[in-house]
């Protein structure tokens, strides 16, 4: 085997990127290393579109959140070109896995098929597709409008419990069934006009491959659509969320398919390899899953990105009982669990910029204040919540009249640790270890907090984008296994599983006491908090 480059691209809320792996052989088998990352920052590169951090305003104060597709062609484009620039060889590509932000839904008209098949380099991809969409903007996972479209569908489909029974989750606000129905009611013709609704993982590589391309399990079970056991479009959950839906969703994909060569206008333009194999793309979670090796059931993943999320691998679709989290398809067979937290990063940078900190002042701050920080406590619903649910935004704070940056800061990232550890108690063992990545895994301060909050060793990659490299990874293994040469998930991940134990983050024995007191302090503030918030509905 001569050595062979697979690329990852990560099309997530604030960003795409790029991770390029290089694939050698040896005479253990192969090796595996990665050889090129870059980004590319919505906001900062596009200020025409108008988003802030990847999304646009929410213009009528109704919890919609939405982003334009084109942004993300465009930034399709510029990647490319970025590359190029960077004189990197496209040449040795044998295929490209996508990640994609997950629940975000793209819109396409009649005319996209034949768009897609006839891109020609004389053009860029925004200018041709600008007429391939059957509605102009895009609904992302921080969209929280459908609360009545989930309660439509949750009724037809005989309750909460069912609704997860079928499809792994209850109805959510961000998930795409709801988003659909919202569309439909709202603009019948616009849905009607409509002949593929893709994901943004299906989307992107639908433009790679100048074809539409299915939805894999992993996306697919973000929609409230998909059943959670077959892995193909439930047509009880088609049916109680708009008519005629089946006829524009592609089948269900598997996660390794191949699903055709890379359009010629990719080869012309960007000089990549005229074989390169397209694969269907897969959410942000189910990719870093893979990214951070989580291929066996056992160990946990947490993703600090926009979203925070919590994650791993599961043998059978076990449900929350609490109905709080996930069950998706894990791109490695199987499953795997999840619980998204929407003030995440946003939340942090909420905090530091309220007080004019940079980062490295934030940290400082974190570590100034005591373990459990005296008491002081926030619920950081900067926005509204999804773990717990909280459907108003609103921060509330205690004991902190009068504090400072110090207490205010350790007070959010306390709480959000907190809340994912308490919120993941019932998947039961608590984790030894915890892998993680995403922007915020950057910041050793905040992952010495979710050490002592969750007593577990944490450890972090070279990389802190899992998303993208799972993306890669995921190209290598369906490039294998097409090539009559499968490969084990765990020999694909082999090189990418932190294992030097003396750069793992380690519990604090005194934090950690003191934290385990915090806990149910929190738990206390959450609960009362919650049952306030209900009595006012
Ligand atoms: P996504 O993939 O969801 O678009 P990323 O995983 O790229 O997001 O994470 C972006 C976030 O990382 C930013 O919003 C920022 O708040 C956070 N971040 C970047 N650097 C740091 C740091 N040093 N400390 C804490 N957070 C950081
Ligand atoms: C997961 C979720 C977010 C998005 C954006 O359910 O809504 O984590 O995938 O990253």
């Amino acid at each position: 085997m001569a050595v062979q480059h697979f690329l990852g691209l990560d099309s997530s809320t604030q960003s795409l990127s790029a991770t390029i792996i290089e694939v050698e052989a040896n005479s253990t088998g192969f090796s595996s290393k990665i050889i090129y990352e870059t980004s590319i920052n919505f906001q900062e590169n596009f200020g025409k579109y108008g988003v802030k951090n990847g999304v646009l305003p929410d213009s009528k104060g109704i919890g919609e959140a939405f982003s334009p597709p084109q942004m993300w062609v465009e930034a399709l484009d510029l990647i490319f070109q970025k590359m190029l620039d960077a004189n990197i060889s496209l040449s040795k590509l044998k295929a490209i896995g996508v990640s994609g932000q997950q629940h975000g839904s793209v819109y396409l008209n009649s005319s996209a098929d034949s768009i897609l098949a006839n891109l020609t380099p004389q053009k860029n991809l925004a200018e041709q597709l600008a007429n391939a969409y059957s509605r102009e903007l895009s609904p992302i996972w921080m969209d929280s409008s459908t609360s009545e479209e989930c309660a439509e569908i949750t009724e037809v489909l005989g309750g909460p419990k069912s609704v997860c029974e079928i499809t792994g989750s209850e109805c959510f606000e961000r998930f795409t069934g709801p988003q659909i129905r919202k569309f439909y009611k709202q603009d019948s013709k616009g849905y009607q006009e409509t002949q593929h609704i893709c994901l943004v993982s299906s989307f992107v590589p639908s433009i790679l491959a100048g074809k539409i391309v299915g939805i894999d399990p992993g996306d697919g079970a973000g929609m409230n659509l998909m059943d959670i056991r077959s892995k193909a479009w439930s047509a009880d959950a088609l049916r109680a969320t708009a008519p005629d839906l089946g006829q524009k969703l592609f089948s269900v994909t598997p996660s390794d398919a191949i699903c055709g060569k890379v359009s010629n206008y990719f080869v012309e333009k960007y000089s990549v390899a005229a074989d390169c194999e397209i694969l269907p793309g897969t959410g942000d979670n189910p990719s870093s899953l893979i990214g951070l090796g989580l291929v066996v059931p056992g160990r946990i993943g947490i993703s600090l990105g926009t979203s925070d999320t919590l994650f791993a691998a599961m043998k059978n679709p076990n449900t929350d009982p609490t109905g709080a989290s996930h069950v998706f398809g894990s791109p490695a067979g199987d499953y795997m669990v999840l619980a998204c937290y929407k003030n995440g990063s946003l939340a942090r940078e909420n905090i530091k910029d309220e007080f004019g900190a940079s980062w490295d002042e934030f940290s400082k701050h974190l570590n100034q204040r005591p373990a459990g920080n005296n008491g002081c406590i926030i619920l950081p619903y900067f926005d509204t919540e999804i773990v717990p649910r909280v459907p108003v935004s609103g921060v509330q704070k205690y004991n902190l009249d009068n504090a400072g940056a110090a207490e205010h800061i350790r007070a959010v990232v306390e709480a959000q640790m907190t809340s994912m550890a308490l919120h993941s108690e019932w998947m039961g063992e608590a984790p030894q270890i915890i892998y993680v990545t995403g922007g915020a895994s950057s910041n050793k301060e905040i992952l010495q907090v979710m050490a002592d909050v969750f007593n577990a060793k944490v450890a972090r990659q070279t990389t802190t984008n899992a998303a993208g490299l799972g993306a890669a990874l995921r190209a290598h293994h369906a490039f294998n296994k097409a090539s009559a040469a499968p490969c084990e998930w765990t020999d694909i991940v082999k090189d990418y599983v932190p294992s030097d134990e003396s750069q793992y983050v380690s519990p604090i024995e005194e934090n950690v006491k003191a934290l385990k007191g915090f806990r149910e302090s929190y738990r206390k503030t959450e609960k009362e908090y919650l049952e306030q918030i209900k009595a006012a509905v």
